[in-house]
């Protein structure tokens, strides 16, 4: 049965406020907006109902309301897909299931160094418990404040400390998952070995909401921060940052906590949106934020990054560089860095590329893609910025200054598969970190296609033979 009739669909709304209660079903389209539409503004989606359960048993009830009518659901967080992850389509069939309501913090336990925790609590929410227990939920990412663990999970989120600690993957020992049938895997193992078979969690982990639905995360934790020391540089060349990134790889291999980059043009674009900023260092084409961090026995950090930067200095790596000299300066650093999104949304239509390449052809990618995107759009601004230390740069591109959004996005497409085509010179990826969404399946079957889409889809016809969770995400329609 598919949910084409208002009988069904009336039939439906009414059970899952049998289920959940009045207040936890929502239908009204002035209540329904804000889960309606992405972050970007780039898809605008017409859902049958959003529901707001607040218990895993509350979960799989819904998804079992849902498959007995054939009506697909749409998993949701924090809702800040960069690639329209979590939206629904404009059919006003799929129910969005929100999993704000979900927010408990089950445990620290600081001895395993673990926390389990609930889906719909935010990243920040996360590493603030993690804290107060003396430890590190160690993932950074700039939405933070809004992401909620279950998105950041299903999606693998990246971020600013990923190459020390790896992406969110590897932060995951045990996961709770309901199925597509509306049953529940309890996974929820708090063990650091376990090589049982399949790693069923790294399904789940990175599956954009396409295979289950994560309602709570045993995850690993490291020791709480006690020291740290930080700057901003301004940089002469690509190459230059990269100089510096191997001198502190060789002198603090453990404590290079990020190493951001940022280029002039979207620096410029936060400068000039993001009111109350200032450059702690003079102009420049490029800049980088690092921030080290320790464990134990900090007083040694500030020192050697003093020593690092006074080397790159005279070598020319660095044209001018600010130490952080308090948590304040540090902080104010990574509202430089944190504010590139809303930044450049500001400054109008964009196209996102979360490219990757390996780290040493970072310079050739900026080069050579800024310059063929000049050469196909005139006046775009090519406004990098990203994650240098991993090679995940995100490529954005600006409408030109003060031309129709509309006409601008019209070259999306064309303008992408521009930059891909240098990303897939160099050996790289077309999505580092925000996934695939609804943005970019197109792409799937030219990249990932032959043995490995066929894997994916046979593994999704294992986990969700009708297709009712997500369709449309990650694989291209058939
Ligand atoms: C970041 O690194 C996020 O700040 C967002 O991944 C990137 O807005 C973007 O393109
Ligand atoms: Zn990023």
């Amino acid at each position: 049965m598919t949910v084409d009739g208002s009988a069904v669909t009336g039939e439906l709304v009414s059970s899952l406020r049998a289920a959940l209660g009045e207040g936890a079903v929502l239908v009204e389209p002035s209540d329904m907006a804000g889960y309606s539409v992405d972050w970007r503004g780039l898809y605008q989606g017409r859902p049958l109902a959003v529901v707001r359960p607040s218990t895993v048993a509350q979960v799989a009830k819904v998804v079992r309301l849902c498959a007995e009518a054939g009506a697909p659901v749409v998993p949701q967080g924090g809702n800040t897909s960069m690639v329209g992850g979590a939206t629904p389509s404009g059919t006003g069939t799929a129910v969005v299931l929100s999993l704000e309501r979900l927010r408990q913090v089950r445990a620290v336990d600081p001895v395993e160094m673990t926390m389990t925790v609930e889906a719909g609590l935010t990243l920040r929410q996360a590493q603030a418990a993690a804290e107060a227990a003396g430890l590190l939920l160690p993932l950074s990412i700039s939405s933070e404040g809004s992401a909620q663990i279950g998105g950041v999970l299903a999606t693998n989120a990246g971020g600013n400390n990923t190459l020390r600690f790896g992406n969110a993957r590897d932060l995951v020992l045990g996961l709770e998952v309901v199925l597509a049938d509306g049953g529940v895997w309890d996974g929820l193992r708090h063990l650091h070995k376990d090589n049982t078979g399949y790693c069923l969690r790294q399904l789940f982990v990175g599956s954009e909401g396409t295979l289950g639905i994560i309602t709570a995360a045993v995850l690993r934790l490291q020791p709480g921060i006690t020291g740290r020391a930080a700057a901003f540089c301004a940089l002469p060349s690509v190459e230059a940052a990269l100089a510096l990134l191997s001198r502190l790889r060789l002198r603090a291999p453990a404590g290079l906590h990020a190493f951001e980059y940022m280029s002039g043009a979207s620096m410029g674009l936060v400068l000039r949106h993001i009111e109350g900023t200032q450059l702690p260092v003079s102009p420049a084409d490029h800049y980088v934020l690092i921030d080290l961090a320790a464990c134990a026995d900090a007083g040694g950090l500030e020192p050697m990054l003093e020593g690092v930067l006074g080397e790159a200095l005279e070598a020319d790596e660095i044209l001018d560089a600010a130490l952080s000299r308090s948590e304040a300066q540090r902080l104010a650093f990574w509202h430089l860095r944190e504010e590139h999104s809303e930044a450049q949304k500001r400054a109008g239509a964009s196209i996102k590329n979360d490219v990757s390449v390996p780290v040493s052809q970072v310079p050739v990618l900026l080069r050579d893609a800024a310059a063929a995107c000049e050469a196909a759009a005139p006046g775009l601004r090519v406004a990098p910025f990203g994650h240098l230390g991993d090679g995940n740069i995100h490529l954005n591109l600006i409408q030109p200054e003060g031309a129709d959004p509309a006409a601008f996005l019209v070259q999306a497409d064309a303008l992408m598969q521009v930059v891909n085509e240098v990303v897939r010179g160099l050996g790289g990826s077309f999505s580092a970190e925000h996934g695939v969404g609804r943005l970019k399946t197109g792409l799937m079957e030219e990249w990932r296609g032959g043995v490995e889409l066929r894997l994916m889809r046979g593994i999704k016809a294992a986990l969700d033979p009708a297709n009712r969770f997500n369709p449309g995400v990650i694989f291209p329609a058939p």
